[in-house]
């Protein structure tokens, strides 16, 4: 049995990480697993190999037994449901769960991904250029955390009473709200969701990956430089050569 894991510091990269720390927390045996960080700036996800593993050429991938795996959402599923836990519940109630994950990949990912390239990242357009985006995913992404609010006050997690695929996938983005510069300040619930997913060990573990341990709540100067000029190539792909 072997997990290779592509991934890489971002929100979408800890998902994996999260979870596989989740997992283990939980007393699971994955047998041998790989973590191989990729260089975003570098490039490295436009290489063939690793297209031959994503051709959608983002991280995080997973290859499991020789299965590849794309979509840090799909990826949960597959991870959730191949190693049992109160993760993915593996009865009627997975259907209060699976739609949430969906949820986080339609709208939270999307919507904070778009509000955090035009905030940081894309600098080769004029402030009036970005005040429509901003303004557009800013709105929407409020609105998202409202949704989030809504469903906190039922239960303490997103989709029930326990902890589960959809709180990581969520979690990971609504973190980074303030280097996103979306408020969550008004809705206490959220705040202290935030906090209590925080304190999991699974989840210390997991954010920690490719950080220094220093930085992991909050970016050195050094760190959100690089971040704004990475992303920015990120963002844009005007630097890096890719045929698809
Ligand atoms: N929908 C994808 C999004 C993956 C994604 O956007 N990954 C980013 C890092 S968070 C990436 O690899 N970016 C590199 C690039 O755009 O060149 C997922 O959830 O896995």
């Amino acid at each position: 049995m072997s997990l290779e894991v592509y991934t890489g510091a971002t929100p979408n990269g800890w998902k994996i990480t999260v979870m596989i720390e989740e997992l283990l927390e939980a007393g699971i045996d994955l047998g041998h697993v790989d973590v191989h960080q990729l260089s975003l700036s570098d490039g490295d996800q436009f290489t063939e190999d690793f297209m031959k593993i994503n051709p959608n050429q983002k991280i995080p991938a997973i290859v499991h037994n020789g299965t590849s795996i794309i979509e840090s959402c799909a990826i949960l599923h597959y991870l959730g449901e191949t190693f049992p836990t109160t993760l993915f519940p593996n009865d009627d109630r997975r259907w209060q769960v699976i739609p949430w994950l969906y949820w986080q990949a339609a709208n939270i990912g999307p919507i904070f991904g778009n509000k955090l390239s035009y905030t940081r990242y894309i600098r080769d357009a004029t402030d009036l250029e970005r005040r429509h985006p901003i303004e557009r995913f800013g709105k929407e992404a409020s609105r998202l955390i409202g949704v989030m609010d809504y469903q906190l006050a039922k239960h303490p997690y997103l989709c029930g009473d326990h902890f589960t695929v959809a709180d990581i996938a969520t979690w990971c983005w609504i973190r980074s709200y303030k280097w996103v510069k979306v408020d969550i300040t008004m809705k206490p619930r959220v705040v202290d969701w935030l906090e209590r997913v925080r304190n999991r060990p699974g989840v210390e573990r997991g954010i920690s990956f490719g950080v220094p341990k220093a930085e992991i709540d909050s970016f050195s100067k050094e760190r959100r430089e690089s971040y704004m000029k990475d992303g920015g190539i990120i963002a844009s792909n005007s630097e890096l050569n890719s045929d698809v």
